[in-house]
């Protein structure tokens, strides 16, 4: 859809001309755009996005949420002398002062952040070192928000990573089977069914209080953090729609599922799919070495199961939006939550043989 940008973007607190509006990014749930804005003969950016609105129909809930958090981070950032408009997102409100405008004409959500300058959220691990990078800027981030009142977030995504809850979501897809493509991808099918016992794991142990619930971020793939393009440093943890309560299990593991993948989460050919430990180990070392000694047994025993298991979550979740007809996640072509589904089982297989080499890795650092 076209959207009339020059009117939406005027209802921001932003000075000067819009030059351009393009779509950005390869996220796969908001709309994303490059804004461009002449400023007094200066180019200034900014990122303007249309909310999801059918996974988000409350933007007021959704964007306290973020207004909390990078409230917080910013005056955090300040107390320690960084740049708070790059180390955090930073919401423009609109000229009435609120954190998101709603467009009649096109019925959606919009919201502008300040762009990030200088950085690169990276589709792929091209250096370790920025894997690297990207565990101490997610340790970090679960380090700051540790201080952080949980009891203020709203939980706008409830049972985002409650594995049973999506397995059960996963075989209401199958029975529908809206589109009759159950009948080909009976392996991938079998693939899901044949491990539900994996679901359950986390669930129970933050259910009986044995694993600490968490303010976490829940989404820390490679292309929601931010790393400087000269020098390959962090920058900032972007995408905080899914800030909740959950476990560091979930987050250590979501980062690993995207980034030890040596091919693409998308890769239709899985001959270039392949677990990386090398790489697994490098985030580890990051993310352990950023969260010092916060973690607790429990968590520490349960982060390369968390890699197992968000892996395996994801290719259900993907499979089952290809059994609805590809209605959540983002697609471009053909078969593409399939390829995506297979990525994932892949994934799982391999990291399935190598589990106890994960665990000896975690128990070293
Ligand atoms: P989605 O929820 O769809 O994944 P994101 O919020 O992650 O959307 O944004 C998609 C992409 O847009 C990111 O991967 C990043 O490349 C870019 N992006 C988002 N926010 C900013 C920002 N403030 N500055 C620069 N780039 C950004
Ligand atoms: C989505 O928004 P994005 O593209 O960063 C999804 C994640 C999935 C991921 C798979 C809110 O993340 O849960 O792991 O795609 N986010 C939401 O790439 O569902
Ligand atoms: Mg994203």
């Amino acid at each position: 859809m076209a959207y009339d940008f020059k009117r939406i973007t005027s209802e921001f607190e932003i000075s000067g001309e819009l030059l351009s509006c393009e779509r950005y990014g390869e996220g796969h749930i908001n709309e994303t755009y490059l804004a461009i804005f002449d400023d007094n003969g200066k180019e200034v950016k900014y990122i303007l996005q249309r909310i999801n609105g059918k996974l988000f129909p409350d933007a007021d809930k959704l964007m306290s949420n973020i207004l909390l958090v990078t409230e917080f981070n910013r005056k955090k950032i300040i107390e320690r002398k960084g740049d708070p408009d790059r180390e955090s997102l930073t919401v423009i409100k609109t000229k009435d002062g609120k954190p998101y405008y709603h467009d009649e004409v096109s019925g959606g959500n919009f919201r502008v952040y300040k762009f990030i300058t200088g950085a690169i959220a990276y589709q792929t691990v091209e250096k370790p070192e920025h894997f690297y990078e990207s565990a101490q800027a997610f340790g970090n981030f679960a380090n700051l928000l540790a201080e952080f009142d949980a009891t203020k977030l709203y939980e706008v995504l409830p049972d985002f990573h409650n594995t049973v809850k999506r397995m059960g979501d996963f075989k209401n897809s199958l029975s529908k089977d809206a589109f009759g493509r159950a009948k080909d991808v009976k392996k991938e099918i079998d693939f899901v069914l044949s491990r539900e016992e994996y679901c359950g794991r986390i669930v129970d142990l933050l259910k009986s209080g044995k694993m600490p619930t968490k303010v976490t971020h829940n989404d820390t793939k490679l292309n929601n953090v931010m790393l400087d393009e000269k020098t390959g440093k962090a920058v900032a943890v972007i995408d905080l729609d899914t800030i909740m309560p959950g476990s560091i299990c979930y987050d250590f593991g979501d980062s690993i599922r995207f980034g030890c993948n040596t091919g693409a989460e998308d890769e239709p050919d899985l001959n270039k799919v392949n677990f990386d430990i090398d790489l697994f180990k490098t985030y580890a070392k990051g993310y352990l070495s950023a969260l010092g000694k916060s973690v607790t047994k429990i968590e520490r025993d349960n982060l390369a199961f968390g890699a197992i298991l968000m892996t395996y979550e994801c290719g259900m979740r993907f499979l089952a939006d290809y059994l609805d007809g590809d209605v959540y996640f983002r697609t471009t072509r053909e078969g593409h939550n399939l390829d995506r589904a297979r990525t994932q089982f892949k994934l799982v297989s391999d990291m399935e043989k190598v589990l106890p080499e994960m665990n000896r890795i975690i128990e070293e650092n």
